[in-house]
């Protein structure tokens, strides 16, 4: 349902009103040839702190499939599902129509779809350089973007609403016509601000989308609304490669229509399991359970936190993501015992970052292991150690030594042996490397012509694979 609600009917007030800042937009002095009706008679109330903000939350559809499909065009069309190991973790919207769903087994995505075409997704390189050229897209946008996952980014559009409010002024109220959907198909109101910004905030969504549609070849799901929890949440509502706003009034709907509590962010198995014991097991539930008797479960801080969330507010900015503060790749299997295996598996994993250190152009100065043990059947936690990578191997990556590999796996292997005893029997379900602490090559190492010539582009998702003549760190 696309919608332009023009009726001038009054909203009813939500409970959560703030009080009225003095801010730019949020004060009738500040800007009366734009403010509607209700502004004049300094009734247009609803953008307290809590809805100043603009945030715009896009979540590529099926974005490995999506990948996947752009370097193999002759997937298009055709239902196909992306693997690890025997888990289907996506599926194209082909294969959704089929009855596949994603983080299923292979085994029951090929019962419901025997034509299901299936592609390998263990190695993330291509789906993280692509995750990186939307984000850097958006950033042409407005620098306030934060990546949340390789296929989600939260953007603060504020400003830039704030800007076509002034650049439009009073015409923009009468030509506002809100793209995509609005939530509970709930009418637009053209004299509240906080719906005429939610509406600006509309077409930059779809600015957006078009442009990572058209520059980069994929399609998404954007929310609009005052805040990042919100803004996420409303974003999967109509799917795939369409759009919602949430107007205030609609929050609590929104969160009320949860159909399971662990879906709040903040609450995992084990604060579900709390909530249960005290008979609370929807969100309806947990919207009315007085403060005190979460409190008493939860402690202050975490019980507030918690009711917060249930009425949808979120004051968290929008913080720019940056470069990455680490890179780490890891690779899980049914078991693994032997040292050997174990230094075979690491260089593998060392092998695959040090390229990804290569085109990031910083170095690391931390290497990181982690193991996931197995004992009877049962796996541990996760289990980790590191340590700092000694100078003379920092300054050889990225130069072409090949030599650094060598060391950085001895490194790890140093690690490994801090957590496991190889003399006697072990099993282990998975390996992870990370590096961090990473920092800026010196200059004199970034001017040197080689440091250019042997950089690769990242630019064709095609072009992935090194030639081996070519130093590739
Ligand atoms: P999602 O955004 O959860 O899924 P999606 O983008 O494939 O599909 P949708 O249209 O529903 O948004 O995850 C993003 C990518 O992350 C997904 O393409 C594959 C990967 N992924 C995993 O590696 N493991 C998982 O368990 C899931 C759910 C996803
Ligand atoms: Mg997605």
């Amino acid at each position: 349902m696309e919608s332009c609600g023009e009726e001038d009917e009054e909203a009813p007030e939500p409970d959560w009103w703030l009080p009225e800042p003095r801010g730019r937009f949020g004060s009738v002095s500040c800007k009366p040839a734009i403010l509607g009706v209700r502004a004049v008679h300094g009734n247009m109330m609803r953008s307290g702190s809590d809805l100043r903000r603009v945030i715009v939350h896009l979540d590529l559809d099926c974005f490995y499939a999506q990948v996947e499909t752009i370097c193999n065009p002759e997937l298009r069309g055709k239902p196909l599902g992306v693997q690890q190991k025997n888990l289907l973790i996506t599926c194209n919207y082909e294969a959704r129509k089929l009855g596949v769903k994603k983080t299923t087994t292979v085994k029951e995505a090929k019962e419901k779809c025997p034509e299901l075409l299936l592609v390998k997704g263990e190695d993330l390189t291509k789906y993280r350089e692509m995750s990186y050229k939307v984000t850097a897209l958006l950033e042409e946008f407005t620098p306030l973007v934060e990546r949340l996952a390789l296929d989600e980014n939260f953007m603060d559009v504020t400003e830039m609403v704030e800007k076509r409010l002034e650049e439009w002024g009073k015409d923009a109220f009468s030509q506002m016509p809100v793209s995509g959907h609005v939530y509970g198909n709930r009418t637009v109101s053209l004299h509240d601000l906080a719906h005429v910004k939610l509406a600006i905030g509309s077409q930059i969504a779809a600015e957006m989308r078009e442009s990572v549609r058209s520059r980069l070849g994929l399609t998404g799901c954007a929310g609009i609304a005052s805040n990042k929890l919100l803004a996420k949440m409303v974003s999967g509502t109509f799917r795939p490669n369409q759009q919602t706003i949430l107007l205030p009034e609609s929050r609590r709907d929104l969160i009320a229509h949860l159909d399971n509590i662990k879906k709040l962010p903040g609450i995992g198995s084990k604060t579900a399991q709390r909530l249960a014991a005290l008979g609370l097991t929807t969100i309806c539930s947990l919207q009315m359970c007085p403060a005190a008797v979460l409190e008493k479960e939860l402690g202050v801080s975490a019980a507030r936190t918690l009711q917060k969330v249930c009425r949808g507010e979120d004051d968290v900015p929008v913080t720019p993501s940056g470069p990455p503060q680490s890179l780490s790749d890891e690779d899980s299997f049914k078991k693994c015992s032997s040292e050997v295996e174990v230094e075979k598996k690491v260089g593998e994993l060392i092998a695959s970052l040090l390229v990804r250190l290569y085109k990031d152009g910083r170095k690391p100065h931390t290497i990181k292991l982690t193991l996931r043990k197995c004992i009877t059947n049962r796996w541990l936690n996760r289990e980790g150690r590191q340590c700092p990578i000694p100078p003379h191997v920092v300054q050889k990556i990225g130069t072409g030594d090949s030599s650094v590999q060598n060391q950085l796996v001895a490194l790890a292997m140093k690690l490994f042996h801090k957590m496991i005893n190889v003399k006697v029997l072990f099993h282990i379900t998975l390996l992870s490397v990370c590096f961090s602490n990473l920092k800026d090559a010196p200059a004199s190492a970034k001017q040197s012509i080689g440091f250019y010539l042997t950089r690769p582009s990242s630019s064709n998702c095609n072009k992935l694979v090194h030639v081996s003549s070519e130093p590739i760190y």
